[in-house]
């Protein structure tokens, strides 16, 4: 176990007592677990993306992002939802903690994602939350999946949660900027800036369809003409 090794290593103003560095410690091997959780988590989608582009001519993840929550982000979160501050409960409270954002190109490419991830035999998805086909009021569109990730301590085999949010690059472009928004308190004009938001919502949806149409009708004449060729 990860001790603290002496009170030079916290903050001056912390109390040095038994039930505080044990919490400390408890706090890192948490974290701990949560980056080898992300890890795992993020070696295995790199390489089924490898393995649709062997078997598919062309990658399925147009790129990924991983981050795990900061502790003053942990502490707005739990304050924000009024989730009571326990180390032992908040990873059943709190499922983003670590965190994956999977963008593709087209929304096809979502449920791509998923139904490999669902395949990998050590995976569990505990919980599914579809912004794709339901998106929220303000417009946010994407695919939330909590995922259950085995990682192997000295103590044994422990599952770990991990968020992934599977998305394509317009939704990501909108939530990026509709985020930017939500941290910034002295915007003036918010209201109108998340009507005008809502609105760009719709035209990435669009948008996000339309492409989608696109590359479907020109992979189905690509694969014509290399049957119709195969067939000559
Ligand atoms: P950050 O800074 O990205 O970490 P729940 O208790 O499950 O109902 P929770 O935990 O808020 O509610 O889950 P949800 O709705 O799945 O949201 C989790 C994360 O998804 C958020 O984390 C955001 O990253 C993203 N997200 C959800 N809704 C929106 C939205 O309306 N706009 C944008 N831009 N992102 C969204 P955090 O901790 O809120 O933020």
């Amino acid at each position: 176990m990860v001790r603290v090794r002496s009170q030079d290593d916290l903050p001056a103003n912390l109390p040095n007592n038994p039930a505080t560095l044990e919490a400390i410690d408890q706090f890192r091997q948490m974290m701990l677990n949560y980056r080898s959780a992300m890890r795992v988590l993020q070696t295995k989608i790199e390489y089924l993306d490898q393995e649709y582009k062997i078997q598919n001519g062309h990658s399925l993840v147009d790129s990924l992002q991983t981050r795990i929550k900061s502790p003053e982000s942990i502490v707005e979160k739990v304050q924000r939802k009024h989730l009571d501050f326990n180390l032992n409960t908040l990873p059943q409270e709190m499922h983003d903690i670590a965190g994956i954002r999977v963008i593709v190109r087209f929304e096809d490419d979502i449920t791509a994602v998923e139904h490999r991830l669902a395949k990998q035999p050590d995976v569990r998805i505990l919980k599914r939350k579809d912004y794709v086909t339901h998106p929220k009021p303000n417009g946010y569109r994407s695919l939330h999946l909590i995922l259950a990730v085995p990682v192997y301590l000295a103590a044994g085999k422990k599952e770990v949660i991990v968020e992934v949010q599977i998305r394509t690059i317009a939704m990501n472009f909108w939530a990026s900027l509709e985020h930017e928004l939500n941290y910034k308190k002295q915007i003036s004009h918010q209201a109108e800036l998340r009507q005008e938001l809502l609105r760009k919502a719709d035209m990435v949806h669009q948008l996000d369809h339309d492409m989608n149409a696109i590359k479907n009708q020109i992979r189905a004449e690509s694969n014509r003409n290399v049957n119709g060729s195969e067939t000559d």
